[in-house]
């Protein structure tokens, strides 16, 4: 893959896919190929089938999905599993069809076990029992890693599937109902020292731990993988470093400049227990992370402020998150 190579990136306007064009831009490629989920509903076969006639993508980044925080997962759990296996296969199916020399899978560090070792290496994959809470997202996404698998078995494509931890970053979802935990901690720690209010609700225990990798880093690992991986093995992206929920809480207390109260809410799930990926394989390779989290909180909230204070329309975000 080089700059003048043909490039589709799906779901290019939400977290992943607005990274992945970023650098892509940088980088310099002139020959990006986009649309929106007005322009092409990526759950429609047919549509699909006539986008990639026409366009003949050569590589494809496959990060359109219906993504969302503990919540979301649990109040739409159909929504969850049914648009991201449409979008999946007909997207990879399509790209075999059409002859795509290499299409990168977006899956997530969720299809692992709830009670797997820690750090996840690839291979603790369909070894014991999911998280409730997120289980038909999960599932979808084990499914697009089998569809790739299965096509490079039978086929011989080149599809890889990359397994990304907890993301953030700018243009994340920060709907209070709908969003990870970074981006709702940014948003209500930031009302909440603008309003003057003596304590913030944070949801569960605050005792789970969790691995957060900036967005941009992402794209940097996703191009690097493009170029150099190939190879029907599942590989993880992390940083390799967890914290708390309730550390996380005082960092993003820190760099947004609220100093109330913490209450916690024990109505609400925890989810898994822990959540760290073992990096070992993408480290040998290479790659490492490079945005310190304090630093990815403080880049995350000036976007935020920007986007949602700054700018009259276009504001951040709604329920629950489709990046198709
Ligand atoms: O980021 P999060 O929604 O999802 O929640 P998961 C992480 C932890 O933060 C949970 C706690 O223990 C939440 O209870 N938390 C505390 C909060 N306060 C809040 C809050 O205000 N909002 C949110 N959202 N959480 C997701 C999966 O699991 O991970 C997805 O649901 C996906 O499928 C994603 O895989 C990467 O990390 O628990």
């Amino acid at each position: 893959m080089d700059a003048h190579s043909k490039v589709y990136i799906a779901g290019h306007r939400g977290l992943v896919g607005s990274a992945i064009y970023r650098k892509l831009k940088a980088e310099g490629y002139q020959n990006i190929i986009t649309r929106t989920s007005r322009e092409l509903d990526l759950r429609n076969q047919e549509a699909v089938a006539s986008f990639f006639t026409q366009e003949k993508p050569e590589y494809v980044f496959l990060a359109a999905a219906k993504v969302g925080g503990i919540l979301a997962n649990n109040t739409y759990p159909a929504d969850f599993i049914y648009d991201n296996l449409m979008i999946q296969c007909n997207i990879i199916n399509q790209s075999y069809l059409n002859g795509v020399k290499k299409l990168l899978f977006l899956g997530s560090s969720c299809i692992y076990p709830k009670f797997a070792p820690q750090p996840m290496r690839e291979e603790y994959l369909l070894t014991g029992e999911l998280a409730p809470t997120n289980e038909p997202y999960a599932i979808a996404k084990i499914a697009g890693i089998k569809m790739c698998q299965s096509y490079n078995r039978q086929y011989n494509t080149n599809f890889i599937a990359v397994m990304p931890t907890n993301l953030y970053g700018p243009g994340d979802n920060f709907d209070l109902e709908t969003s990870h935990v970074l981006p709702a901690l940014i948003r209500k720690f930031h009302e909440a020292k603008v309003n003057k209010r003596s304590y913030v609700e944070l949801w569960g225990t605050g005792t789970p731990r969790r691995e957060f990798l900036f967005v941009d880093d992402l794209a940097d690992a996703c191009l690097f993988l493009m170029k150099t991986y190939n190879n029907s093995d599942i590989i993880n992206i992390g940083t390799g470093e967890d914290l708390t929920i309730a550390e996380l809480a005082a960092l993003v207390g820190k760099v947004t400049g609220y100093e109330g109260e913490i209450r916690w809410d024990h109505t609400k799930p925890d989810g898994t227990p822990q959540k760290l990926l073992d990096v070992t394989k993408l480290n040998a390779l290479g790659w490492k992370a490079r945005t310190g989290l304090e630093d990815g909180i403080r880049r995350t909230y000036g976007w935020y402020i920007t986007n949602t204070f700054e700018k009259t329309s276009d504001s951040p975000n709604s329920s629950p998150r489709k990046e198709f």
